[in-house]
């Protein structure tokens, strides 16, 4: 059963969508650099237009409330919004204070991420997370940015996946900025992430009234095939908050968030990077943990485990015969829609909220002109089943689908579709898909009787 008042929402993020990339004095942001190298993207596409949803934010606004959901989660794009002489740019400033008014104007919330993924290309020349003067950046950009939305907006995101950004960014390569960082200046950037939270949160404190502030990691929680172990459950409780010297995206759960909540990094980070760490003083510790509202998180995927004979966890094979979408990482998993926010509840003691949850796939247009998307729709039903089990026992506040469209999907491009809305790239239509009907008759039903209809 869900609260009456559960919030449903969906997610987009800056570059992901807005096209005009160059408009109204916007500088290049280190994704309008990336991209550049055709070979950094599948299909070679960049989000030069995507949805362009800069131009065409009212009917993006419409579309929102057609689903009649509560909340939209977007994400301001810093160099549309600062210049780089470092000021405010006042036109870009304008774009979101016009969705603001939009979206309140028909009823709907406006969910602000301060930072997905793309920092304007100036600050990455000098140094990007690396510069210990980045957190001062972050700060100066949150005071334009809850200035400039004063009275709009009281919901703030400062840093999405923070784990991608560090490990797909700095030390793989991938992501923007490309870069390949060793392990010392890996913790440096950790640290110094972390500190533009800290500053962040601080500066919404002061200037929003009635603020909320999370931050919005990722993770891939461990689900055990056996529900009714409970050496089972401890062991994968344990394992997803332990440490992982390679900062694989999926795995870094605690390095980020105890910190964040609990007021230091875990024992063991200290342990394992011995020789290697950061300047970290107690103010800057104390600068990190800011009390927050929420735990956001962004769950897609899992994997199940269970025990061998000496009761070491071992890692099982996906062989539910669940629909399977066309990105290599996202395997079906309802079960990490129950386990991630109960871990994380029972570690960090805050309301959860989903910030985003979504599946890909290679969709397409039919005969009809609508677009059929059976097996999102599975999805859907079946992690909201999960979460539903999971609210009954812990304080479960939203949920945010990603996303509201198809979009520039990162190092994947044009060619991976996460959307409740198609686009067609080549004529810009936007073509509500089968899973958009079905989200906005499971927030109706919700909102009815705090019950999924076929629950
Ligand atoms: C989120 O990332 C992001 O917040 C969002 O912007 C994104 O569009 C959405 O989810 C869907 O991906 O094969 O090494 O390149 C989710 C985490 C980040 C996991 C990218 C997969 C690619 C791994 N994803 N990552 S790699």
């Amino acid at each position: 059963m869900f609260k009456k008042d559960f919030i449903f929402g969906a997610a987009t993020a800056s570059y992901q969508i807005e096209g005009s990339i160059s408009k109204d004095g916007k500088c290049e942001s280190i994704w309008d650099e990336f991209v550049k190298n055709k070979e950094h993207i599948l299909d070679g596409s960049d989000g030069s237009v995507v949805c362009d949803s800069y131009i065409k934010y009212k009917d993006d606004v419409k579309l929102l409330k057609g689903l009649n959901i509560k909340s939209y989660r977007f994400s301001i794009s810093w160099p549309r919004v600062i210049t780089e002489d470092n000021k405010p740019n006042l036109k870009g400033l304008n774009y979101y204070k016009k969705l603001c008014n939009e979206l309140i104007k028909n009823g709907i919330e406006p969910l602000v991420t301060l930072y997905h993924w793309d920092m304007p290309k100036w600050l990455d020349d000098i140094g990007g997370f690396l510069n210990d003067d980045i957190s001062d950046y972050f700060e100066y950009y949150t005071d334009v940015v809850t200035k400039a939305l004063d009275g709009l907006v009281k919901d703030y995101i400062t840093i999405n996946e923070p784990q991608c950004i560090l490990h797909l960014g700095y030390k793989v390569g991938v992501f923007a900025p490309g870069r390949h960082l060793d392990d010392k200046d890996m913790l440096k950037a950790i640290h110094n992430l972390l500190k533009c939270h800290g500053k962040a949160t601080k500066i919404i404190r002061k200037n929003v009234k009635n603020s909320t502030v999370g931050f919005a990691p990722c993770s891939r929680p461990l689900v055990p095939v056996d529900k009714d172990n409970e050496l089972l459950y401890q062991k994968c409780y344990e394992e997803y908050f332990d440490i992982d010297r390679n900062f694989e995206y999926a795995n870094c759960v605690s390095i980020y968030s105890d910190p964040i909540f609990l007021g230091d990094y875990p024992k063991k980070y200290y342990e394992e990077f011995k020789d290697i760490l950061p300047n970290i003083t107690k103010e800057d510790l104390e600068l990190i943990n800011q009390p927050l509202d929420y735990i956001y998180q962004n769950i897609y995927t899992g994997n199940y485990y269970s025990l061998d004979k000496d009761n070491n966890l071992v890692k099982n094979d996906f062989y539910f015969g669940y629909p399977e979408g066309n990105i290599d990482w996202l395997q079906v998993v309802p079960e990490a829609l129950y386990y991630g926010p109960k871990y994380l509840y029972q570690r960090y003691k805050k309301p959860i909220i989903i910030s985003e949850n979504g599946f890909c796939n290679n969709d397409n247009i039919s005969l009809d002109g609508k677009v059929h998307d059976p097996e999102r729709i599975d999805y859907l039903r079946r992690y909201l089943i999960e979460l539903e089990k999971v609210a009954k026992e812990i304080d479960v506040k939203g949920y945010y689908v990603w996303s509201l469209f198809d979009n520039f999907e990162w190092s994947s491009g044009l060619s991976k579709r996460f959307g409740l809305i198609y686009i067609n790239y080549r004529n810009g239509k936007r073509i509500k898909k089968d899973s958009y009907y079905e989200y906005k008759k499971i927030i109706k039903k919700v909102a009815t009787d705090g019950k999924i209809y076929w629950t």
